[in-house]
């Protein structure tokens, strides 16, 4: 029998990428022969249905998220022709309460020798007068990477359809001059205005392994001056993919007040992102700006892995924040890859969602951000049930009926008082790692307790997003995981585990978790916020109305639920 030649490429990926040879992770790897390639399958049980996705093909990073007019516009790197990267456009949708979207027609395409290779990542700026402003990458005939300005052409037009391209692109190339490696310079950030009149704009870089974030500045937008330093550089992180860089209101007791992108002053702290190309990670630094001297002091570093800080934990990447003048709160988007393999991809004729939006903010400690899902989303929540305060013995599970619990939302906290029962931990152990070994099937003193999600009846499946508390150097150290290891029985699935310690302390808090539940993602929110790790998941038996939810404790040491509510969720109503 002969074998169609598109079956037998699916099957010589699915054999490189599918039995964990090679990672498949947020990097775009380029299929050249693959990127047309995509099916119409109506067989979908891992659809997101309140989570950002086109109905069909590749997406990747957020680009320019805005509000104009009323209406939020999100546009996202997009493949129009197939399931993996390629093709690159920016496709836009509209949206009035960030939950439901309306596609439209591709903003931004290639059209001129600045961007004929394609469009990349970058992001929008509203210029005073209230016109907004976006700034991108280009790939130009020789494949190299340059930044492009397009406004809109009609400013009446609260969806902001049409933009025009600026007839002196590219504003800002690598140049024999500035010595800029060519294919490592992309993704300009927002722009902010200092008192001096001057615009200022990060561009993501790197020199051999030193990873940086390289400055220019501009009086009009249009011409750009390379400072004569990148705002921040730090050897051995590689190509710092999407920068954002962004103020913070440094605030005790804690609000979740943001701030517009330009301000600065006494009680202000900046944050700086950047996607980490090597380990496709966000890492944040949070620390002083001082504009006059763009001079940027971070309190931590990226050298330290006991005390990097991550946007999330799981699966997350290429993320950007927009500030929000009517609602004075920042917000955070961010896209998840998948962790199937590419034949699935294909197969299913799709790849890529971005996260719920995530009010973001500082932390009343000032070491960290807090993340919190957009209050918008709980317009979806239908059916509630709350459970009175219980004792979860160890051992036990509990099952949550009641919510459609491969579509819901669904907040946990509990109350522990036999910290004596806490494992013991000699020394610091990287938390994925120790999250990987001590997974929710292994048995512990205090905890794991928390929630499975995506289980089957016979527990065959089951993803655990749960806690574990350890004493360390006396303290009680709390690590948060959510644990792959058993989400499918399709064994092509990247099912790796992650975990991060939660900074709080469990003798004076609760520690609470909050799971949105959505076919094919578990994302989570513990310590309030604190702690975001975010998985991709394929189960094959606990799908749709075959999945359960339990709330489990495998310790020794009971503990107490002190609030469980649950929701199922509404369809949103996207592209
Ligand atoms: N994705 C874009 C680049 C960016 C990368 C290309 C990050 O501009 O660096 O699709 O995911």
């Amino acid at each position: 029998m002969a074998v169609s030649p598109i079956l037998l490429l699916l099957a010589i990926f699915s054999l490189i990428y599918g039995n964990g040879i090679l990672p498949i992770e947020a990097t775009h790897h380029v299929y050249r022969n693959l990127q047309t390639l995509s099916s119409d399958s109506s067989d979908q049980p891992y659809r997101t249905a309140y989570h950002f996705q086109p109905p069909k093909n590749w997406i990747n990073d957020p680009n320019g998220p805005m509000r104009y007019k009323g209406l939020y516009h999100l546009f996202y790197q997009y493949n129009p022709k197939g399931a993996v990267w390629g093709n690159i456009v920016w496709a836009h949708s509209v949206s009035k309460d960030l939950v439901n979207w309306t596609p439209l027609d591709h903003a931004i395409y290639p059209s001129q020798p600045s961007d004929i290779n394609g469009c990349w990542s970058g992001s929008a700026t509203i210029l005073p007068g209230g016109k907004p402003a976006i700034l991108y990458t280009g790939i130009d005939p020789n494949n190299h990477q340059v930044q492009n300005l397009a406004l809109p052409k009609n400013m009446s037009d609260p969806l902001l359809r049409e933009w025009v391209k600026s007839p002196k692109n590219p504003l800002m190339a690598p140049t024999s001059a500035n010595m800029i490696n060519s294919s490592s310079f992309r993704d300009p950030t927002t722009a902010w205005l200092g008192k001096d009149g001057y615009w200022r704009v990060l561009i993501g870089s790197k020199i051999h392994t030193r990873g940086m974030a390289i400055l220019y500045k501009s009086k009009n937008f249009v011409n750009w001056v390379q400072a004569k330093q990148p705002l921040h550089s730090a050897e051995g992180t590689g190509m710092w993919e999407c920068p954002d860089f962004y103020p913070v209101l440094n605030n005790k007791p804690s609000s979740t007040i943001g701030l517009d992108t330009s301000v600065n002053g006494d009680n202000v702290r900046h944050v700086l992102k950047v996607s980490l190309d090597d380990k496709k990670h966000d890492h944040y630094l949070i620390g002083t700006y001082d504009i006059a001297k763009d001079i940027f002091t971070p309190d931590n570093g990226f050298e330290d892995s006991q005390t990097v800080l991550r946007y999330d934990y799981g699966k997350y990447y290429a993320s950007k924040t927009i500030f929000e003048d009517g609602k004075n709160r920042r917000v955070l988007l961010g896209w998840v890859n998948e962790s199937s393999s590419v034949s699935d991809d294909i197969k299913k004729g799709w790849a890529g969602i971005h996260t719920i939006p995530r009010a973001i903010w500082l932390h009343k400690s000032g070491k960290q951000l807090v993340q919190w899902p957009v209050v918008e989303l709980e317009s979806l929540r239908v059916n509630p049930v709350h459970w009175p305060t219980k004792v979860v013995k160890g051992g036990e599970m509990l099952q949550v009926t009641g919510v459609t619990a491969a579509q819901a939302d669904v907040e946990i906290s509990f109350d522990v008082n036999e910290f004596g029962k806490g494992e013991v931990l000699d020394q610091w152990v990287d938390p994925q790692i120790l999250c990987s070994r001590k997974g929710a099937a292994v048995k512990g003193g205090l905890g794991p307790f928390g929630l499975l999600v995506f289980a089957s009846r016979g527990l065959q499946e089951y993803t655990a997003v749960f806690f574990r508390i350890f004493r360390y150097q006396n303290k009680n150290l709390v690590l948060m995981c959510s644990d792959q290891s058993r989400s499918s029985l399709n064994k092509d699935n990247d099912m790796t585990t992650y975990g991060t310690f939660v900074d709080m302390d469990p003798l004076h808090e609760k520690l609470s978790l909050r799971t949105l539940i959505d076919h094919s993602v578990v994302e989570s929110f513990g310590g309030e916020g604190r702690a975001c790790i975010t998985a991709r998941v394929y189960p094959t038996i606990a799908i749709n109305e075959k999945a359960q939810l339990y709330a489990f404790n495998n310790g020794t040491a009971a503990v107490k639920i002190t609030r469980l509510s649950a929701w199922s969720m509404e369809k949103a109503k996207i592209n």
